[in-house]
């Protein structure tokens, strides 16, 4: 008995080992990289850690944007039985990592941007969109209010989405009117719903009608469909400010801010820790700002040549009473 429990130890340090020594990574992208920061961001930080281990490997592909098929995509991508870990993203996937999961229990999985609990091999962190979009909201109610430049009384802010979801109708949306009416109780989001994550001149149409109807900055969550939203903040003169990533460069004298989110980060240290042997599988983190994870760009050149000071010291007090832990999103279940 004691010789067989001395071997089956042997085996199991040996396999562990043998997996981080040289760690096969899968990363499945429900969408496309191109144009969405979140996904090529999460596969980045997969790249980088890859280069940085040797004998590690990595493969990445792109689902495509037709939803119905990425179940049966993700169950042949792990079917190859070529990964330690599969790494994906997005609110939707825990569910269809949980269905490929029961036909290969031994298969570990990390899902970024979504939240799953109970399932011993799956690991979960989901931002908390409460505080990314709180921000968000304050300053685009502050800067709608303030009389300059490209902006009107009316209390509107524009939204385009890709699509409905629980994170959007329970987290993004409830944390941009909550910071647009701790500046107006009278704030309204004109929402508009794209139903696809690409189409830009579709984008650029609903831009134009949101512009007309009042709205005086609009926030794109549209994944590579915001390049018509960019467009028309152009040619009109208005403005937009974004989630996910810097994406100042695009158009450096419309874009006001940008709530990022540091997947690229978070893909980094949670692989690095499920190699180290250190990451809890079975569990679900909520990362926000305290941990680093969701920031406000406060000292990009554009959101300071954009943004009076006036208003960049009320934007600069609400995430410091994030980060203190005084002002707090408790996050609901989805
Ligand atoms: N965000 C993107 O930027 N690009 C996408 O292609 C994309 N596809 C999504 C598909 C589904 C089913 C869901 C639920 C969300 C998707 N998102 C996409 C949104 C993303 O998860 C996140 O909520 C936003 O990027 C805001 O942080």
């Amino acid at each position: 008995m004691r010789r067989f429990m001395i071997a089956s130890l042997v085996v199991i340090l040996a396999s562990t080992a043998l997996w981080a020594q040289a760690p096969r990574i899968g990363v499945f992208i429900p969408g496309a990289r191109d144009g969405s920061p979140i996904y090529d961001n999460m596969a980045k930080g997969a790249e980088r850690l890859v280069s940085e281990t040797p004998g590690a490997s990595i493969k990445v592909i792109e689902a495509g944007f037709n939803q119905a098929e990425w179940q049966e995509k993700l169950i042949s991508f792990v079917a190859s039985g070529k990964f330690n870990i599969v790494l994906t993203s997005n609110p939707s996937m825990p569910e269809l990592v949980n269905e490929a999961s029961k036909l290969f229990p031994k298969q570990k999985f990390i899902c970024l941007d979504g939240y799953l609990i109970g399932n011993s091999n799956v690991y979960s962190a989901l931002y908390n969109q409460l505080e990314q979009g709180y921000i968000t909201g304050y300053l685009s109610g502050l800067v709608s209010t303030s009389g300059m430049k490209g902006t009107n009384p009316e209390k509107k802010i524009g939204m385009i989405i890709g699509q409905n979801y629980p994170a959007m109708e329970k987290m993004i949306i409830p944390g941009i009117l909550k910071g647009l009416r701790a500046i107006d109780p009278a704030f309204q989001l004109d929402i508009r719903v794209l139903g696809n994550w690409f189409d830009a001149a579709k984008a650029a149409e609903l831009s134009r009608s949101l512009y007309a109807q009042g709205a005086d900055i609009i926030l794109p969550i549209c994944g590579s469909a915001s390049q018509g939203a960019v467009r028309v903040a152009q040619e009109t003169g208005k403005y937009l400010v974004f989630f996910d990533d810097d994406e100042f460069a695009r158009a450096p004298d419309n874009i006001l801010g940008c709530t990022i989110l540091h997947q690229e980060e978070l893909a980094y240290r949670s692989l690095k820790a499920a190699i180290e042997g250190k990451l809890p599988f079975g569990k679900a983190e909520i990362v926000g700002m305290k941990e680093g994870y969701i920031e406000f760009l406060n000292k990009n050149p554009s959101y300071i040549k954009n943004v009076p000071e006036s208003i960049r010291i009320k934007v600069d007090a609400v995430i410091q009473s994030i980060k203190s832990g005084q002002l707090t999103f408790a996050v609901p279940s989805l």
